[in-house]
């Protein structure tokens, strides 16, 4: 579906300009620069590829923590909304990604850092 594929295009773009992540800080919450494109504020997280798993769709990454599910910082395997984003990483890239919304755990966006 060429929507979704528009998306997940939309959302590497916008990805450089979220601006410095803080690895283990709380500093968000100054200013809300990249607000404009991002409606729904998908939170940032930062980790290193584990296991790059093509055939399942999914990458087994050590993630820090997560505060919008209240998840600390652990390792372990997240699908990704497209195949297609497995082809530009390799295990222990240092990447940025985001989840979709809900529980599914999956991957809408991901760059290395
Ligand atoms: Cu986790």
């Amino acid at each position: 579906m060429k929507p979704l594929l528009m998306t997940v295009l939309a959302t590497c773009l916008i990805l450089p300009y979220a601006g410095p992540v803080p690895a283990a800080g709380n500093e968000h919450g100054q200013g809300h620069a990249h607000g404009a494109a991002a409606p729904n504020e998908a939170e940032v997280v930062e980790g290193e590829i584990k296991r790059v798993n093509k055939s399942a769709g999914a990458l087994t990454i050590q993630h820090g923590p997560i505060r919008s599910m209240d998840m600390p910082g652990m390792t372990m395997e997240f699908k990704v909304r497209d195949k297609g984003m497995l082809e530009n990483v390799k295990r222990g890239d240092k990447v940025r990604f985001t989840l979709g919304a809900g529980d599914d755990m999956v991957i809408e966006s991901l760059s290395r850092q």
